[in-house]
């Protein structure tokens, strides 16, 4: 017996807005039966105009015409006709047309996507919101405002003098410098580009923590990025250094490329171990997974090329007792905010999700955002992700509005963060 007739790709266009001031790509794939389509996250805030190309002049082609019922099939299509693959642009477009696809299934059946992964094994996601003040008073004062409004999951992060918040609205402890740091070595900053000296980030977030805990007490759940800026042997001592602060997760110790680093947290303390927001390619998950080197894959899901291949990863975490923590900053798209929560909900071994609060302009551009409620997200309950993209609206907010500074010179990409003698700090 054959069922009803496949519904097959007619179209496939990229969604440019930057409602909320960051660059958002998402993906429509529309379909030859009529009001079927869905929306998927491409969204690669640095580099956001290089996906749209990928998209429509390579994988358009490959795929007008074809089932939009055949997710897998589609994927691997994408992801292997390029010979060259893993790279973000690329994955960010094969992202966008996965996301779509389920939500077509989503809508085809009349069901939410998380229906589709196997169902829930938990009600709603807990979630964590970012903490980030100039000094410990600001980190402590906001970190009470979030719980009282029922946030248990805090990422705290303090900025210095001279090194203060930027980027994202979450500080890593850099800025421009106006004089010297508190506690930076004692040697004037050679240029006025965003300062970074990372072993006054470190003392000075150790004592950010020692605040937190002797202010908020030990039932908050407190998380810290580091976001790879500081060498490893300084990751190795601060994961030491903050194993008394019992943290949910210390995220981002090193970059990528020092991944083997690791090993040597490992068998020095019990600071549980967060990566995973940078990665493409499986060259780089799978090991860290397998040798059970972390504790929390934090994978930015459209980056490795949209769900399908993250419930995969999801899967091979369980297995390792490794947990999910997916990427979910506000340049992440509401659209894969939703594709995250599904995970979430369908996968057993999720551990918490990363939550970004998007302003009424980028919820009125995407009706159906979700929304946290008493710490928790819960996943929408209409066909698909439960989310519309006013595309009218959006083409108000075109990519560039809102910029300033060197977000608007550097076409949405990120400048320099420099060491005070000029060096470039990883970001
Ligand atoms: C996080 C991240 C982000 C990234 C941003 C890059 O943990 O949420 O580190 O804030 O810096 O998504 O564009
Ligand atoms: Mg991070």
């Amino acid at each position: 017996m054959r069922g009803a007739p496949s519904p097959k790709i007619r179209d496939i266009v990229c969604i440019t807005t930057a409602p909320a001031g960051l660059r958002l790509c998402v993906v429509k794939v529309v379909t030859d039966q009529d009001g079927l389509y869905g929306y998927g996250c491409a969204t690669f805030t640095q580099r956001a105009e290089l996906v749209a190309p990928a998209v429509e002049r390579y994988l358009k082609p490959l795929l007008v015409g074809r089932p939009a019922d055949r997710i897998e099939d589609a994927w691997q299509a994408c992801y292997n006709s390029s010979y060259w693959r893993n790279g973000p642009v690329l994955n960010n477009a094969i992202s966008g047309v996965d996301q779509a696809l389920w939500d077509i299934k989503g809508r085809t059946l009349g069901t939410p996507v998380y229906q589709l992964l196997g169902g829930k094994c938990r009600e709603a996601a807990a979630c964590y919101v970012h903490v980030s003040g100039a000094g410990n008073e600001e980190v402590i004062e906001k970190a009470r405002y979030f719980l009282a409004a029922g946030f248990r999951h805090l990422r705290v992060q303090v900025g210095l003098p001279g090194m203060e918040a930027f980027w994202c609205g979450s500080s890593y402890s850099g800025g421009r410098p106006p004089g010297l740091p508190e506690g930076a070595p004692a040697f004037k900053p050679l240029h006025d580009e965003p300062l970074y000296e990372p072993a006054a980030y470190m003392r000075r977030s150790l004592r950010m923590l020692e605040a937190c805990r002797a202010e908020l007490g030990d039932d908050v759940e407190l998380i810290h990025d580091v976001h790879e800026r500081i060498s490893p042997t300084q990751g190795l001592q601060f994961a030491k250094d903050v194993e008394r602060f019992r943290l949910f997760f210390l995220e981002d110790l090193f970059s990528p490329e020092d991944a083997g680093w690791f090993r040597l947290v490992r068998q020095q303390c019990a600071t549980p171990m967060a990566m995973g927001e940078l990665f493409n390619s499986p060259h780089e998950w799978t090991p860290l997974i397998a040798e059970r080197l972390i504790d929390y894959i934090r994978i930015h899901v459209s980056q490795a090329g949209g769900v399908t291949p993250c419930r995969k990863i999801a899967a091979l975490g369980e297995l390792f007792g490794v947990k999910t923590a997916w990427h979910g900053p506000a340049d992440v798209s509401p659209i894969g905010h939703a594709a995250n929560v599904a995970l979430d909900l369908a996968c057993h071994n999720f551990g918490i999700q990363e939550y970004a609060l998007f302003d009424d302009r980028a919820q009125e551009v995407f009706p159906g955002t979700l929304v946290a409620r008493d710490g928790y997200l819960f996943a929408n309950e209409a066909p698909g992700w439960g989310i519309e993209v006013n595309e009218r609206l959006a083409a108000k907010y075109p990519f560039g509005s809102g910029e300033t500074g060197e977000r608007r010179r550097y076409n949405g990409g990120w400048g320099h963060v420099r060491r005070a003698d000029g060096a470039i700090v990883k970001q």
